[in-house]
């Protein structure tokens, strides 16, 4: 896109060499790379008899307010990480093909009961609210979000886990055919997050639904997604099949592919740079400016407390 091909941008990119040039260098190894950039299908427009539609917008809650203004939807909505449907920011050419329904999320592992809901039926057993977020990626660029959803805390109450869950471990679909990405077979597929129960259970830890008033956009990561603000955008998962209660702590995606320069906590910290570039600063989409990265990405407030007694622990990439 033209606003972001700006020289400040293609600068703070050379310099925050993201997962996907990473990626890149890969994928011009592998066979049948090509497939990812071939069928080019502009879709923006994502809310078509989405049967969740009347649900939107939401009630803002006031007490999840910004100092910086929203990043435009236009923008927001032509510039995503969603690995599974390739490896460029325009996902939103190519998205289409993801079935968002029915879409059912299993809950299993350390809980009472485990279970199987689809998703407009979870819908009407949650509250949703709209947020207002930062999302900070770890490629040293950030954005700011209306999210539409509910806290993770109502969905881990609903699931009723054991004593001996520690550690939530969501998964997204799995279905090459749908996205293609899943074909490049040297990741570690499908995309796996986790979430300590402290950190699921805090306040901040939001299931997405909607974004900008609406349900979410596919590029988004429809129909339901994690975000957690304070944590390395990576971290929020995208089109959740899958919430399993464990003891053990998951491994994610990212650390699968490249546990050195990826970590489990990632939480965002300005003065502990990732292995190849500074995260002293990001770049604000959308506006040209690059600005201070904040400790937790201005969240501290609400989270230090969760990393109380684990200074000594790589918990900030
Ligand atoms: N399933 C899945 N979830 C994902 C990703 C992905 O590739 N696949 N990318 C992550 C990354 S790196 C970021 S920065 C955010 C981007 O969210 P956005 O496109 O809504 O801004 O989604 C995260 N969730
Ligand atoms: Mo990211």
């Amino acid at each position: 896109m033209h606003y972001i091909r700006r020289k400040g941008w293609e600068i703070s990119e050379r310099h925050a060499t993201p997962e996907a040039l990473f990626l890149n260098r890969r994928a011009v190894l592998g066979a049948g790379a090509g497939a990812l950039v071939a069928g080019v299908t502009p879709a923006f427009a994502a809310t078509e008899a989405d049967p969740s539609a009347h649900l939107y917008p939401a009630k803002r809650n006031e007490a999840f307010k910004l100092d910086r203004d929203l990043t435009p939807e236009k923008v927001n909505s032509q510039y995503n990480n969603f690995f599974e449907f390739g490896m460029d920011k325009r996902i939103f050419t190519r998205v289409d093909a993801l079935k968002t329904r029915p879409w059912t999320i299993k809950i299993d592992g350390l809980v009472e009961k485990p279970t199987e809901i689809g998703i407009d039926d979870l819908l009407k057993r949650v509250q949703l609210e709209e947020r207002l977020y930062r999302l900070r990626c770890v490629e040293a660029w950030s954005m700011t979000i209306p999210w539409t959803g509910f806290p993770l805390k109502e969905l881990v109450d609903l699931a009723r886990p054991l004593s001996s869950a520690k550690y939530l471990r969501f998964e997204t679909f799995l279905d090459p055919k749908m996205a293609p990405g899943q074909k490049q077979s040297w990741y570690p597929w499908p995309y796996v997050e986790g979430l300590s129960m402290a950190e699921a259970t805090n306040d901040l830890a939001l299931m997405v639904t909607g974004a900008y008033g609406k349900p979410l956009a596919k590029q988004f990561g429809a129909p339901i997604r994690l975000h957690v603000p304070w944590k390395y955008g990576f971290k929020s998962i995208k089109s959740i099949t899958r919430i399993s209660f464990v003891e053990e702590q998951p491994k994610s995606f990212w650390q699968g592919l490249q546990g050195g320069e990826y970590g489990f906590w990632a939480n965002v910290n300005p003065e502990i740079a990732h292995p190849r570039w500074s995260q002293a600063t990001e770049e604000v989409l959308g506006t040209g400016n690059r600005v201070p990265t904040l400790l937790f990405n201005g969240y501290g407030e609400q989270v230090a407390h969760l990393y109380k007694g684990m200074e000594g622990q790589r918990i900030w990439f």
